[in-house]
């Protein structure tokens, strides 16, 4: 099934924040360590209901001094960090944040994707804040000098939604750290993983480092001051705005706003959507079915630049009255590779709806065992390469009948969950 009963949240939610005796023997294991400050996480909530805080920051704190002594025992090495094809504002502040803390290691660290910047408002995080990630395809990774690298780091990814994650293996980089909140993808084994599915976003763990001293902010750093700014733009745009943030997303964005720069958040969330983006979302409109209160819209092309208008398109449809789910996708190509991929959003305001489960229910496994797709609370994604079929669409004909093909076969298999009584197995 993949409806949580609102029981098992609650008891998912519970466990995770509930206080109990266990708490001083963590801080005991913990405690003959480390030059981190405990101060800012573990004081600052004497008053009443602070446990909930405590219970949560004990594992963050816990997580910080491992964190830190893997940076320790990769001194003055150099590292990547990959990020999903499409990175987001959580993985691109989240990423350098990281970086920031692995320089007072004398680790060097370079932030790279596969993908495109696609989305108006990652653009202009990138440009206004000189958020130091670089675009890097497969054949430009490989024709790097790979063994100058002695690790690579995961942030707000598991390698599932990266090309660039068998290059790095084939090549015999290991995998150092692993930060992430989406649930867990597969067997990577990294020497030091902090995954916390609970999290709403990557961001949060990050300003959980930062506040426990991985790295002090110092608000005299322009630097600090737009790593804030990115940060605080990663944790609202992983919880719609604030709307499904936890506590412990809250005490992240408090730490935030003391370094944060207002104007230039504003700024990012300005940016303009492309005429192109707009287009892709009138077809969602006019495209979409609503059953069941799932509003689904298959838009048809679009080129790779553009990639990021479908889950624009699924955040707009999700608007709708009387719609809790919204899933958009279609099939993007890549010009210069002939490369086909469809690619699908999902967005859903029921709180009983896990967005991974769902995915990976409706469109199962590769044949070499990796889900399509998968999520986190409220969004979900998934991606499936055409393979063969890629390619041709000079022909009008083959292209039309290769898109109602994949439009009929996703729609099937979401109504499958959607009317499940229609569909008895
Ligand atoms: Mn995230």
């Amino acid at each position: 099934m993949y409806l949580n009963s609102p029981v098992t949240q609650f008891e998912g939610f519970s466990l995770s924040t509930d206080a109990n005796g266990e708490e001083v023997e963590t801080d005991k294991d913990v405690i003959e360590l480390s030059p981190i400050t405990r101060s800012s996480l573990l004081t600052s909530n004497g008053d009443s209901g602070g446990y909930v805080v405590q219970r949560g920051n004990a594992l963050a704190l816990q997580k910080s001094e491992e964190l830190q002594k893997t940076l320790i025992n990769h001194r003055n090495e150099r590292h990547l960090v990959i990020l999903q094809d499409f990175p987001d504002p959580d993985a691109l502040s989240s990423a350098w944040a990281y970086q920031l803390i692995a320089q007072k290691y004398d680790i060097k660290c370079e932030i790279i994707y596969a993908g495109t910047l696609s989305h108006q408002e990652n653009i202009a995080l990138v440009k206004l804040t000189n958020l130091p990630a670089q675009r890097c395809n497969m054949q430009t990774l490989k024709s790097k000098d790979l063994l100058s690298y002695q690790g690579f780091v995961l942030i707000d990814n598991q390698g599932t939604t990266s090309q660039l994650l068998q290059v790095v293996k084939d090549a015999g980089i290991p995998l150092v750290v692993l930060v992430d909140h989406h649930s867990l993808q597969g067997d990577l084994k990294a020497e030091f993983t902090d995954i916390r599915p609970h999290v709403r976003a990557t961001a949060t763990i990050f300003t959980q480092y930062l506040q426990v001293g991985l790295l002090a902010f110092d608000s005299s750093i322009s630097q600090h001051i737009k790593c804030a700014t990115a940060l605080m733009h990663g944790l609202r745009s992983d919880t719609n705005r604030l709307m499904q943030a936890q506590e412990e997303d809250f005490m992240a964005a408090a730490y935030l706003s003391k370094f944060y720069d207002v104007q230039l958040l504003n700024a990012i969330l300005q940016a303009n959507r492309s005429k192109r983006v707009m287009d892709v979302i009138e077809r969602s409109l006019k495209n979409r079915i609503v059953q069941n209160n799932f509003s689904i819209a298959g838009v048809g092309y679009l080129r790779y630049d553009d990639r990021d208008a479908i889950p624009q398109a699924a955040d707009f449809l999700v608007t709708e009255e009387n719609v809790h789910t919204a899933v958009v996708y279609g099939i993007v190509h890549d010009e210069d590779d002939e490369l086909e991929i469809v690619i699908g959003s999902l967005r859903t305001t029921k709180l009983t709806l896990d967005p991974d489960e769902f995915i990976k229910e409706a469109f199962g496994q590769d044949s070499t065992g990796r889900f399509f797709g998968g999520g986190r609370t409220g969004a979900g994604g998934f991606e499936i390469p055409m393979g063969f079929l890629s390619g041709s669409n000079e022909n009008s004909a083959y292209a039309k009948m290769k898109w109602e093909v994949f439009d009929a076969q996703i729609k099937q298999k979401l109504l499958k969950l959607v009317n499940p009584k229609d569909h008895p197995i």
